[in-house]
């Protein structure tokens, strides 16, 4: 009999690669909110995946930005290194199928430093126009951070995926289970309702309005027999981007709020009733106290 295998797999690469995606893919859950704008994920989260004698626990990261230009993105920065240097026994490495620039090179390949093993993932493999640049893209990620693995990934269609946990799996520490069998995430439903929310506003708002919107759920209660009560608070840094959020009568709030009320019911498999508030709080991206306020350091 083989001994039990465990341990932390970081995913990380530039915004928008598709890392959290990919995890969904892995777990077969919508656990990692997903956009098509950068800097979706703000949060390090555990995405739990047991086999027989293992058991993988990913960690979703967000982007690594190239050039953070405020303490919000230095926090993100920051959480998606540490994820790298402290936590990961293997990383993968997800990248976009097309040529790196210079400093793609030098960041991403500096991440092999640490020592751990760097599985290299070409991501979005499924998209015709851009297969002819595969070959380049991998041979030049390659040279950079000398991977123990190389392979091409589709978390939307799902190609790939099989080969990367057996890639994974056959890396894995020998240990005993880190988290209990059958749990699916680190976090708690309070945070997927936050994250959720935030999802819906990647969705319906656009320009400054997604990356200007922090959530915080101040109150939810599950009472046998009737719906969950959530109360969340929208944060957002202007007078103006409150506007935007509320629109004209609060229109565009509610249908906020019915959206992201319908995604939480989908995830927790009952009904809520979803009350959102919108407050201005000035600058919050610039504010350390707000940042640690909201989760993010
Ligand atoms: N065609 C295609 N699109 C993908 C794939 N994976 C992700 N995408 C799209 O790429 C966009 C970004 O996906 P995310 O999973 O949010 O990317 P991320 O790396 O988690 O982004 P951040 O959290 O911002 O760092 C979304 O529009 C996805 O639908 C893929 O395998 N194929
Ligand atoms: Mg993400």
């Amino acid at each position: 009999m083989s001994a039990f295998k465990a341990g932390f797999v970081a995913l990380l690469g530039r915004p928008n690669a598709g890392k959290s995606t990919l995890l969904n893919r892995i777990l077969g859950a919508r656990l990692s909110i997903v956009s098509a704008k950068p800097q979706t994920t703000r949060h390090k989260i555990v995405g739990i995946l047991d086999g027989k004698d293992y058991q993988v626990c990913f960690l979703d990261t967000p982007g690594l930005i190239p050039s953070p230009s405020d303490p919000l993105q230095r926090a993100l920065r920051r959480a998606a290194k540490q994820a790298a240097q402290d936590d990961a026994d293997i990383i993968v490495l997800l990248v976009e199928p097309e040529k790196p620039s210079a400093a793609d090179l030098e960041e991403l390949g500096g991440l092999s430093r640490s020592g751990v093993p760097v599985i290299l993932a070409l991501g979005k493999a499924d998209i015709e126009a851009r297969k002819p640049f595969h070959d380049a893209a991998l041979k030049a990620y390659a040279e950079a951070v000398k991977p123990a693995a190389v392979l091409r990934v589709s978390g939307l269609k799902g190609d790939g995926v099989d080969q990367l946990l057996r890639e994974v799996v056959a890396r894995l520490p020998e240990s005993p289970a880190l988290y209990e069998p059958g749990q699916l995430s680190d976090r708690w439903e309070r945070f997927f309702a936050a994250e959720i929310v935030r999802e819906k506003v990647f969705e319906l708002y656009h320009e400054e309005i997604p990356h200007a919107t922090a959530v915080v759920v101040e109150h939810f209660s599950e009472q046998p027999g009737r719906p969950d009560e959530i109360a969340a608070t929208l944060y957002v840094e202007r007078d103006g981007q409150k506007g935007i959020l509320l629109g004209k009568k609060g229109e565009a709030l509610r249908r906020l709020s019915d959206r992201s009320r319908q995604a939480i019911e989908a995830f927790t498999g009952r009904p809520a009733v979803l009350d959102l508030w919108v407050k201005v709080r000035h600058n919050w991206r610039k504010d350390p106290k707000a940042l640690a306020e909201f989760g993010y350091l």
